[in-house]
């Protein structure tokens, strides 16, 4: 049967995925001895600085409204392949994150069997993994899906995040995120409007801002009412999440396609975005917006700006056709609140199927300004991947040399093919 053979082919390999030249895996859990990063396929030759790594580290663990955790933990990087004389080798990176707090978690989190009574975690929480991975993982003890479906997985997701943002910087691409909200109280006016429509002189300052900000937000006048707002929710033991926004600057046209679904830069972001956990909703440029404007307000005009193709607006959020327009990639996300409550939801107990209240934890109570960090850390993997599949090079210099290539003929290219056509 030839055709149903070629059908099956065709339809039996949705899985198929494009081989990018970096990958990287992460291991490791919450109260485990480290978290493990392993990278792979970064060009040789580009310097990294371990310094800048651990001050993306300091970055993910601040934010006003964290809990106890931050207080033991001073995550550091630990190179441990992959990286001689301050360069890549063109070798597997691995670096380690060491978890501070496991020492208080030795028993708890013993490799080998232990003979003390460990207790188990039977009750889960409404709006974590607990349920669902119990249930899907056959476990007897909650604790195995609280250790990794936790957040500190992202302390080594910022370690990638960092290496792909020092190889951009060779692109001349630059990341940064501010938060726009927390709980609903506002932290950075209208910042995000105004970028899209191209009416912000001095980004850059407002950025700095956030650097000096526990809320990461560009309005230091609005800062108090949000963290009334969290001290609020402390007092009523609940917990709150936001809304942020990460943006890449100093982008060339053509990084991405429309070929094909898994070349489409937009849907890649969406994806690493919503790989953060507790973030609920991802949109790029005026996102959900577009729904209720006409088109007149959504598309953004081509012009000419010194004989150089621009926009007057930049509501795609620098994206058109799963493909970079030149523009400043403008994403905005949603994170949900902590879903460890002191005042907890219902829930039952697996040990005895009898409602109950959820567990209580050590916990954050708002984690928003952290999950921004994160979010820049995963734009610019999924940024850097995006450019090596586009530019290429085994060693940092190749990369460039491509990237430098391209990037100045554009224009030129642009008029040469469509004069010819026009037979001009
Ligand atoms: C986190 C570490 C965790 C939490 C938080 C993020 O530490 P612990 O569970 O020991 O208190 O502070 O994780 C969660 C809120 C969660 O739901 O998983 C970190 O390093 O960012």
């Amino acid at each position: 049967m030839p055709v149903f053979t070629g059908i099956f082919f065709i339809f039996g390999n949705t899985n198929l995925e494009i081989m990018s030249q970096i990958r990287y895996l992460t291991a490791g859990e919450s109260h485990g001895q480290a978290l493990v990063l392993i990278v792979e396929g970064f060009p040789a030759n580009l310097e990294i600085s371990i310094d800048e790594i651990n001050r993306e580290l300091s970055r993910r663990q601040g934010g006003y409204g964290r809990g106890g955790r931050m207080k033991i933990e001073k995550d550091t990087a630990e190179v441990l392949a992959g990286i001689r004389f301050g360069k890549t080798t063109g070798s597997p990176i691995s670096i380690i994150v060491r978890n501070r707090d496991w020492e208080n978690w030795g028993a708890k989190m013993s490799v080998t069997p232990v003979d003390e009574e460990i207790e188990k975690i039977t009750i889960p929480r409404p709006g974590h993994a607990d349920l669902v991975g119990a249930t899907k993982y056959d476990l007897d003890d909650i604790r195995n899906s609280i250790e990794r479906s936790s957040a500190r997985e992202t302390a080594v997701r910022v370690v990638a995040g960092s290496l792909a943002k020092q190889l951009l910087r060779q692109y001349g691409v630059k990341i940064s995120s501010f938060v726009e909200s927390i709980g609903g109280v506002s932290g950075s006016g209208d910042l995000y409007n105004s970028l899209m429509l191209k009416e912000v002189d001095d980004f850059a300052s407002l950025i700095q801002k956030t650097e000096e900000s526990e809320l990461r937000v560009t309005e230091p006048d609005l800062e108090e009412p949000i963290k009334e707002r969290i001290r609020q929710a402390k007092k009523d033991g609940d917990a709150l999440g936001g809304l942020f926004a990460v943006v890449a600057e100093g982008l060339v046209p053509g990084v991405g396609s429309f070929v094909h679904y898994d070349r489409k830069l937009d849907a890649e972001i969406a994806h690493s975005m919503k790989s953060i956990n507790a973030v609920k909703a991802v949109g790029i440029g005026a996102g959900f917006a577009v729904a209720d404007t006409p088109g007149s307000e959504v598309h953004d005009e081509i012009i000419l700006v010194n004989g150089e193709i621009s926009r007057k607006t930049n509501r795609a959020g620098g994206i058109e056709g799963g493909t970079t327009n030149g523009e400043d990639i403008l994403v905005r996300v949603a994170m949900k609140p902590i879903a460890t409550l002191m005042m907890p939801l219902k829930s039952v107990d697996l040990a005895t199927f009898e409602e109950i209240e959820a567990r209580r934890e050590r916990s954050d109570f708002t984690a928003v300004p952290a999950c921004a960090v994160i979010g820049e850390a995963v734009l610019a993997w999924t940024l850097a991947k995006f450019y090596l599949d586009k530019f290429g090079g085994d060693s940092i210099r190749e990369s460039v040399s491509n990237f430098t290539s391209y990037k100045e003929k554009i224009t030129s290219r642009l008029k040469e093919n469509f004069r010819k056509n026009n037979g001009n």
